[in-house]
């Protein structure tokens, strides 16, 4: 699908004045909904949100300093985004069921840099999933500031089950009484055990925190557990499953909520970006709704449906399955890659991203899997009989593919992902009348 270079329902009115003004960003922009539009878009923390969405973000809130909290700013003229940013407050606890929430966080990893402000200090220890069994850069890996900052001890999963091994998580705690436990990451596709976590946390004393990032949204569509009622504090981002704005959040036990609120402001950042607040003051009233319940629970569907649709036909999935909205695939079994696999997709329109699998004997830029998920797809109608023939298109571009897009079977994949987005378009324009 290629989009005319005008005014689009997607970009609203000020549109004119962006192509008049800078018609090379103005076509980029363009260029990229188009992209958007013309793949499968399977990778699992991203999402398409809502024109409302867009708005908010495309607004003159943007041009306000509000450094502070509501009715307590350290600028004058902020009446207006201090009722936005109460809404997105009273709405984000409503929906958590949360006794506090902070909406400023611009990120996921400026959320929990200020999560670690707020309970450790530097050279304190912290337990977190390893990276390369599903962690996140920012618990602990070498690299990020948690890494060099923390003395970060690492549980990961274990090989028979290739879920969580709580065992050896209780294990470290006893052994290196960590400040924080963390729980969560970016390739998690089971169910966590947060009752567990929790016991093992109050045994050593430490805080319990969930990033929750990748599954909030289905939690928000309470079609899986919370972590809410278990955790001292939550992380999460707000883009993933749950389709709002790219953001941070926190939200935590009333006893930590200064602590949280000091070291989001003025500890970690600056001034909030308004207008990302007023986006997840909108999403989270979207998230509230009984469509947004049912887009969670086809999300799972489809996830599923994905996840054994791929391992029918030889790529298994690490767990044997998923209970959330990704699954994570072994590729050893089809004989390919995972960077081969990537590019081999991308070349036949279909964009995911290869990934780490637990124990991988690969380089990470190499890696022996993928990750694959459903929110996107799930954001433009299909269901789990989409999935199928999505699964089917995957195998045949792993396993039929070069990675060259003039490839004779790359091409014909296209002209199959084609015609299934016209059935099941991204940001479809309105019908006219
Ligand atoms: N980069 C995100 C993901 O893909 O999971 C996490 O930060």
């Amino acid at each position: 699908m290629t989009t005319a270079v005008t005014p689009d329902t997607y970009y609203g009115p000020s549109f004119a004045s962006l192509l008049d003004q800078d018609p090379q960003i103005a076509e980029l922009l363009v260029a990229e909904l188009d992209r958007q539009r013309s793949g499968l878009q399977l990778i699992a923390s991203e999402n398409q949100t809502s024109p409302a969405v867009l708005a908010a973000l495309g607004s003159t809130l943007s041009n306000k300093y509000a450094e502070g909290y509501p009715d307590a700013r350290y600028y004058g003229g902020c009446a207006e985004v201090d009722k936005v940013e109460k809404l997105a407050i009273e709405r984000a606890k409503q929906l958590f069921g949360a006794d506090h929430a902070n909406v400023q966080a611009h990120s996921g990893a400026s959320a929990n840099q200020a999560v670690y402000g707020a309970f450790a200090s530097p050279g304190d220890t912290i337990l977190a999933m390893s990276l390369d069994h599903g962690g996140h850069l920012t618990h602990g890996f070498k690299v990020s500031f948690s890494g060099k900052w923390f003395n970060a001890v690492h549980y990961g999963v274990h090989p028979d089950t290739e879920d969580i091994d709580y065992d050896q998580v209780e294990a470290l705690a006893k052994e290196h009484r960590p400040k924080i436990i963390l729980a969560g990451g970016s390739a998690i596709p089971r169910l966590i055990d947060f009752e567990r976590f929790r016991a093992i946390a109050d045994e050593v004393g430490a805080i319990f925190w969930v990033d929750a990032a990748h599954f909030i949204g289905l939690v928000a569509g309470k079609v899986i557990p919370s972590p809410v009622p278990h955790a001292d504090v939550v992380s999460f981002t707000t883009h993933k499953v749950l389709r709002g704005p790219r953001g941070g959040a926190i939200v935590c036990k009333e006893e930590h909520a200064k602590k949280i609120d000091r070291a989001v402001f003025p500890m970690m950042q600056g001034g909030p970006l308004m207008h990302a607040v007023a986006g997840k003051a909108v999403n989270f009233a979207e998230c509230a709704t009984s469509a947004y319940q049912a887009y969670a629970q086809q999300v799972l569907d489809n996830s599923r449906a994905l996840a054994g649709g791929l391992d029918s036909r030889g790529i298994r999935p690490i767990t044997g399955g998923t209970d959330t909205h990704l699954s994570l695939h072994d590729l050893r079994g089809v004989g390919v890659t995972g960077v081969d696999a990537e590019a081999r997709c991308d070349a036949a329109g279909i964009v995911l991203n290869k990934n780490a699998i637990p124990f991988d004997p690969e380089k990470p830029n190499v890696a022996s899997g993928i990750r694959v998920g459903s929110p996107s797809v799930t954001t433009q109608g299909m269901g789990p009989e989409q999935m199928e023939t999505v699964a089917e298109l995957i195998h045949r571009a792993v396993t039929r593919t070069d990675g060259d897009p003039d490839h004779a079977v790359a091409r014909e994949i296209r002209a199959e992902v084609g015609e299934l987005l016209t059935s099941y378009p991204a940001y479809p324009e309105p019908q006219a009348g």
